[in-house]
């Protein structure tokens, strides 16, 4: 039966102020999997109150203090593992064991952030006058707005909420309008780890009302936003209006490089993992396969056979390897790349066609090869699972086709000789670069971001997502009781005139 779920403002559960509502798919039975607010700017405005009423105290709450309801996040996301993995299969059509890692990831994040609490490094350093003393901090920014995509649900929700929460900020949050469900119930979680009222603020809703009117609110001082180029270029000159800080996670055309001395076996495995992991819908997914003339017809066999027995279907059941796309209109994006791929005079080799299925948003596996590095096909975001093999002759070439793109995201080199991947290390100009693995897989602890296309220079997680939520504040000290003017009173303590 579909759940009827409410928005989260100030710490209440409320409906949208115009009451309407609207429906979140389950995307492999096309059953209505929650009824959920139909939310417009009434109810951001009334959420950015909310979390500004409740920013000074949180700001002024010890950092450890917000760390330790960070671990309670941990432990109660730990608790509710199973039933938001499940939940998510059902919302937005991922698998359930990825669907288990993407709420896994939230955990992680959960106890690292927490774990800021203690630390939010600042640092010192020597000033130039005697009796000074000198030291840079970090300080919150205020409200933040974060709008996130349905293909990490739990995960990128919680790479944007969980640092800017322990820095101080507060939160209004608009999940993607094909996971709302997922976005209420992760606000759930921080309900129930008692985060103080107005702290953490949902609402679910159009992108085109709620986003807009997050992004026109001049109360938000920071927008993180993931999502399509497109709309994160346009909200980033939204933004720019009031010298907002934004923060965009973006596209990608990920690329795998397999070299003539690689491990075949290892090479194809991790293939099919990023090209059809999450049915080809990560950021991270490998949708170019850069592979060096010698091992071609090989490794191009190989992976065709074996994508040929990927099983696609309800995620729920753990023998399926391939879900649904998210929604109809996904589908028909794939499909017109196909066509576009096979007019560009691209072989398609497996796929090429939605599944033959009763009900659901399946499409089929789909490799092209006799790709060239210009072609559309291997230049513009897909977001399915179609994979372009495109040949190469040298390590130069392999490494010049990867980075021509207009994004840069990841990208990976399967080799064994040493020499070639660090020169891959050094070479490949995108902000994740694997050596024997695929594209996907980044880990919470590291940045995670781009560059070109795929953002705007800012990167999340690890240390680096402390930037977007945090200023800096120089802290001068002078204990001197007289006048020392920096810079100029300096040459008088070497005794020089
Ligand atoms: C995304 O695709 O937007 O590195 C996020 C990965 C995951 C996160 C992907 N940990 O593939």
């Amino acid at each position: 039966m579909a759940a009827t779920v409410k928005n989260l403002i100030g710490g209440e559960w409320v409906d949208a102020r115009s009451g309407a509502t609207m429906d979140s798919i389950n995307p492999a039975t096309e059953e209505i999997v929650a009824v959920v607010p139909k939310s417009g700017p009434d109810d951001v405005k009334a959420a950015v109150a909310a979390a500004k009423a409740a920013y000074h105290p949180w700001r002024l709450t010890p950092a450890p203090r917000r760390g330790e309801i960070l671990y309670r996040v941990g432990q109660i996301l730990t608790e509710r593992k199973e039933a938001l993995a499940r939940l998510m299969t059902q919302e937005m059509g991922k698998v359930i064991a990825e669907a288990r890692g993407d709420v896994q990831e939230a955990i992680d994040m959960a106890f690292y952030m927490g774990g800021e609490g203690r630390r939010l490094l600042g640092y010192t350093a020597p000033v130039e006058l005697p009796n000074k003393f000198g030291m840079a901090l970090r300080d919150s920014v205020g409200v933040v707005g974060l709008i996130t995509p349905w293909n990490f649900p739990i995960a990128i929700p919680s790479w944007k909420s969980l640092p800017a929460l322990v820095a101080g900020n507060t939160v209004v949050f608009k999940p993607a309008s094909d996971t709302p469900n997922l976005g209420v119930e992760f606000a759930r979680v921080f309900h129930d780890a008692r985060l103080p009222p107005g702290v953490f603020n949902v609402i679910t809703g159009p992108g085109g009302s709620v986003g807009n009117a997050i992004v026109n609110d001049p109360e938000v001082k920071v927008i993180s936003f993931t999502g399509s180029t497109e709309i994160g270029y346009s909200l980033y000159a939204e933004a720019a209006r009031y010298g907002k800080k934004v923060s965009l996670e973006l596209g990608g055309k990920n690329a795998i490089i397999v070299m003539d001395d690689a491990n075949f076996d290892l090479a194809v495995e991790a293939i099919l993992w990023s090209a059809f992991g999450t049915t080809g819908q990560r950021c991270t997914a490998t949708s170019r396969l850069i592979v060096q003339k010698g091992i071609a017809p090989r490794l191009t066999e190989a992976l065709a056979a074996r994508a040929k027995k990927l099983t696609l279907g309800y995620g729920l059941d753990a023998s399926v390897d391939v879900g649904p796309l998210v929604n109809e209109g996904a589908r028909k994006t794939v499909h017109s790349y196909v066509e576009i791929g096979k007019g560009e005079g691209a072989r398609l080799l497996c796929g090429g066609k939605p599944a033959d299925k009763d009900k659901g948003f399946f499409y089929e596996v789909t490799i092209f090869d006799q790709v060239k590095p210009d072609m559309r096909i291997a230049q513009e975001e897909i977001f399915g699972p179609v994979l372009s093999i495109i040949e190469c002759g040298t390590l130069e070439e392999a490494i010049e086709i990867n980075n021509n793109t207009a994004f840069g995201l990841s990208s990976s080199i399967f080799t064994e000789n040493v020499t070639a991947a660090f020169r891959a290390i050094r070479d490949l100009s995108t902000g994740i670069v694997y050596i024997n693995h695929g594209t996907i897989g980044a880990e919470i602890q590291f940045p995670f971001g781009g560059t070109r296309g795929t953002g705007n220079g800012m990167r999340e997680a690890g240390q680096t997502a402390l930037d977007t939520f945090t200023e800096w504040k120089a802290v001068y000290v002078d204990y001197s009781g007289r006048l020392q003017r920096a810079q100029i009173d300096t040459d008088a303590i070497l005794g020089e005139e």
